[in-house]
């Protein structure tokens, strides 16, 4: 093949957020038709004005005598935005990260990830580098990735330096949804920021990209590998399996055998819902080939290019077939729910996991999963080097962290931070409120790690139970655990695609107020009386405690005297208007009162929560879009 230079120009916005680059592939237009039509008795022309939201290809089927107005916004599919995107990381990586490097392209396979592979492809021959590693389809879960930059070796002995990762996570996929893409480093794990700003600087300033046009498309839909000859020599591209790295390292984490025993157990009922993500070909592998779980436990487990319309995000609004499956929803049906039931993402790095008739929030799941991890999970046998959260994630684990005299660290949200705790060896196990839960297996969230780290904990609880005497349930293991280190309250409030401009005034308005401690506590109490003193408000900043980086503004604390919390903060997934989350925790160790709904106890606090931050003022909302 040989190298082509393409000259370009910047786009505004191409800045990586919490977890990448997110925006529409090509968004919904606006058309204004003007018809002009003969109307009325004197036969006069009147301009009729139509509006309506319809898609570009309807364009067509417009009337000739239609004078039409577009508004088109393609972003991921207008020429050279991807192309501008993965020259700058290249200029921002170590030259030898790209030259003569293996580089991983994959992802989640929405809409778009196809042509993108093949354009990455095209580019890296083009940058110099030596190898690039696909996954068959182009499919490969973000922890996946993770698992196969730390763990793979190419048949010539080869390692992988880094990964492009081609999802938009938890955001709706198809023609008019979301696309993404992010950069992972040798680690496994996302790019840190002096990377992610070095590639926003290269966005603004790009001029030119490069491009082997000639190199043939890649044909990603069978295993094997392909050799091409460039300007500086050879270049391979290897489509590989996408399951087989991944499986390997879960065989070696956790006890099969004892997990599988629990599955096949007619007492133990289960069901996993990809949502149409790439979890389901890691699901069909691991619960059903390897596990010997029943087929019928699946739940959209075939990847589709728009999760079948709907939004891959595991909570109780999104993932409604489940939900009512295990006996949660409005409509559940009179069959008995499975004991049972987890949910993944659309790149299956998160995890909600249901017992039956039963919500675990992912606060209190990492914190359970790190209290039994010793004795369940046999990768953790030999203790743990210590545990981490994100910021707004409910103070469980740090409960269990004291008890069992564990090194305990609170990081910005994003799970980049934890990666340089575990590189450093004083992490073991991490979790997010938001679903996430991992361990330094990875540098990734992982969402089939959490439900096998559940089914671990199930299958050594009952592993004399299984015949005969009564199963410990999820419920069980969940209420158990409460009555040993309390129970912290959790509820999320999330107002999405909200005007950014609101959202901006919003939190300058808690900034403001977390200024004074007195002024604060006046607002509250006029709020309502019966909730406890704020002790501390401030913006969380975050020293990093291996490289000594600080990250500032990552979001507003108020710290309540009872241990209860309210933190505020902006979305940096999102790609379109802003989204405002809310989170809202109270503890209660009577072991009396940790049995109650948990909306119903965070009422007050809720309370608290909107009207000090004059949510409806400044958004004009009166409810959040989501709340989990
Ligand atoms: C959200 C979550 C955060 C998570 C991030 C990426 O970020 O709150 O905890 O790490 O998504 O998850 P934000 O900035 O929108 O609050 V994933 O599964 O979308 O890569
Ligand atoms: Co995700």
């Amino acid at each position: 093949f040989t190298v082509t230079r393409k000259e370009t120009t910047p786009f505004d916005g191409q800045k990586p957020g919490t977890s990448g680059l997110r925006k529409k592939v090509c968004s919904r237009s606006i058309f204004f038709s003007f018809l002009l039509c003969r109307s009325g008795s004197g036969g006069c022309y009147r301009t009729e004005l139509r509006l309506a939201c319809f898609y570009m290809h309807f364009a067509t089927s417009l009337d000739r005598g239609d004078l039409v107005l577009m508004a088109i916004v393609t972003v991921f599919k207008q020429p050279h935005y991807l192309h501008n995107f993965v020259q700058s990381t290249f200029n921002a990586l170590p030259a030898d990260k790209v030259k003569g490097a293996t580089i991983v392209v994959s992802g989640d396979g929405r809409y778009f990830s196809k042509d993108a592979v093949q354009i990455i492809a095209k580019m890296a021959a083009a940058n110099g580098v030596r190898r690039v590693w696909i996954g068959k389809d182009s499919l490969l879960s973000t922890p996946a990735v993770s698992a196969v930059i730390r763990e793979r070796v190419g048949a010539d002995g080869s390692k992988a330096t880094g990964a492009f990762i081609l999802t938009a996570s938890h955001n709706p996929g198809g023609p008019h949804e979301d696309f993404g893409i992010k950069y992972n480093m040798e680690n496994g794990g996302p790019a840190p920021e002096a990377i992610t700003d070095k590639i926003y600087a290269n966005t603004t300033t790009i001029k030119e990209y490069f491009i082997a046009e000639d190199l043939p498309d890649i044909d990603i839909s069978v295993t094997s590998v392909s050799s091409f000859s460039g300007p500086e020599g050879p270049f391979d591209v290897d489509v590989f399996d996408s399951t087989t790295d991944y499986v390997k390292l879960m065989k070696s984490i956790f006890d099969f055998q004892s997990i599988q025993k629990l599955l096949v157990s007619p007492k133990f009922t289960f069901c996993y819902d990809a949502l149409h993500g790439v979890a389901g070909i890691y699901a069909k592998r691991i619960f059903i080939d390897e596990l010997g779980a029943n087929e019928s436990s699946l739940l959209n487990c075939t990847p589709k290019e728009d999760f079948g319309g709907g939004h891959p995000d595991p909570n109780l609004t999104y993932a409604k077939e489940l939900v009512e499956r295990m006996g949660l929803g409005k409509s559940s049906s009179k069959d008995e729910p499975p004991e049972f039931g987890a949910a993944a993402d659309g790149d299956a790095d998160r995890n909600m996991v249901l017992g039956k008739r039963f919500f675990v929030t992912p606060s209190d799941s990492v914190a359970i999963i790190a209290a039994n991890a010793v004795d369940a999970i046999p990768y953790f046998t030999s203790g743990l080097k210590g545990v981490a959260r994100s910021m707004p994630t409910s103070a469980a684990l740090d409960v269990v962290a004291q008890n069992l005299k564990l090194r305990f660290f609170e990081v910005p949200t994003g799970w980049k931070f934890f990666g340089n705790l575990m590189d450093a060896g004083m992490c073991s196990i991490c979790g997010e409120e938001s679903f996430g839960t991992g361990s330094d297996h990875i540098r990734e969230k992982d969402g089939i790690w959490a439900v096998l780290a559940w089914l671990s904990i199930l299958a050594f609880k009952n592993k004399d139970n299984l015949d005969g005497k009564k199963l410990i349930t999820v419920e069980d293991i969940v209420r158990g655990h409460w009555a040993t280190y309390g129970r912290h309250y959790y509820t999320r409030y999330d107002y999405e695609n909200v005007d950014a401009g609101g959202a901006k005034a919003l939190m300058a308005h808690l900034v403001n107020l977390q200024a004074s401690l007195p002024n604060l506590n006046k607002v509250i109490k006029e709020i309502r009386s019966d909730v406890s003193d704020a002790a501390q408000a401030d913006e969380f900043e975050y020293k990093d405690p291996v490289d000594g980086s600080i990250s500032k503004h990552q979001g507003i604390r108020f710290l309540f005297a009872d241990g209860s919390r309210l933190v505020y903060r902006l979305s940096g997934t999102g790609s379109v208007g802003a989204t405002i989350r809310v989170y809202i925790e109270q503890y209660e160790n009577d072991s009396t009162k940790t049995g109650r709904d948990s909306q119903e106890a965070l009422s007050p606090l809720v309370e608290v929560a909107i009207k000090l931050s004059k949510m409806e003022e400044f958004t004009g909302r009166s409810a959040p879009t989501v709340i989990t």
